[in-house]
């Protein structure tokens, strides 16, 4: 008899995106007849790595420039392409580019910002305002989160103890904190009326999200999620969840059933 196909685990980070992009996943996969599951927000990017590494998960959604940082140390915002001969050094490769760019950036309430007069990381630089950050754990710590940005500027602030990516924007609104660090597709920044500010010293790389895989994994199933989402879907996506109150599960089926639709 013929045997079983292999089960595809596929994981997600800690926030509502990736959850998202992880059940699009899995769900594409099961569509294309292929078994799989999805081990949802299991944590930050060394915990995926290492989930890869072990075997516990094949495939989750990432992105470049975290890649480029946090897995391979390279400065700069190397596309795709760039990325392979590092990844398969570790057995891993990435690609189905989905057709966004989620970075960080920093953001204050828009009413603060006009206020204060600042636009950018260099007017935040100079201003002598008593702002609290709220910074999540997973930034604090990041080649490409804080200690570095901190220089690359200048900030003149001390950015207290980390917070959970969900929770800051709830410290935020509640005016518990005054600066957090945004994912630029979270719908908070709009709910909360958030201005994010401008990199205007091109500190962050470009955070083109992408699948990020076991190197044996197939990923023909998954080519046709290529390109399938920009910002805005995305951004909306997430509002659905966050705002409207849908499920992951729910809110990948319908995007999967609108790619049916449109043939
Ligand atoms: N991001 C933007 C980061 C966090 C901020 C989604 C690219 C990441 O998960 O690596």
């Amino acid at each position: 008899p013929a045997r079983a196909a292999e089960t595809v685990v596929v994981g997600s980070k800690r926030f509502t995106e990736s959850y998202i992009l992880g059940e699009i996943v899995r769900q594409a996969l099961v569509s294309a007849g292929v078994p799989a599951t999805h081990k949802q927000g299991l944590g930050n990017t060394a915990v995926m790595e290492q989930a890869l590494a072990s075997g516990g998960i094949d495939v989750y959604p990432e992105y470049t420039g975290t890649i480029a940082r946090e897995l391979l140390k390279q400065e700069g915002s190397p596309p795709l392409a760039q990325l392979q001969a590092g990844l398969a050094a570790k057995g891993l490769k990435a690609g189905v580019p989905l057709g966004f760019n989620n970075s960080y950036a920093l953001a204050m309430r828009e009413d603060d910002a006009q206020r204060l007069g600042i636009a950018s990381l260099s007017d935040l630089a100079r201003s002598k305002a008593p702002l609290r950050f709220g910074l999540s754990h997973e930034f604090l710590v990041r080649a490409d989160g804080w200690p570095a940005l901190q220089r690359a500027y200048a900030l003149p602030f001390a950015p207290g103890s980390g917070l959970d990516h969900g929770l800051a924007y709830q410290a935020l609104a509640a005016k518990q904190v005054d600066v957090v660090d945004a994912y630029t597709t979270d719908a908070q920044i709009a709910r909360l009326k958030l201005r994010v500010l401008r990199d205007d010293r091109d500190f962050f790389p470009r955070y083109d999200a992408v699948l990020l895989m076991r190197a044996r994994l197939d990923e023909r199933p998954l080519a046709a999620l290529a390109g399938r989402i920009d910002e805005a879907a995305m951004r909306a996506m997430n509002g659905e969840v966050e705002i409207d109150g849908k499920s992951f599960e729910a809110v990948a089926r319908e995007f999967l059933a609108r790619g049916q639709a449109a043939g």
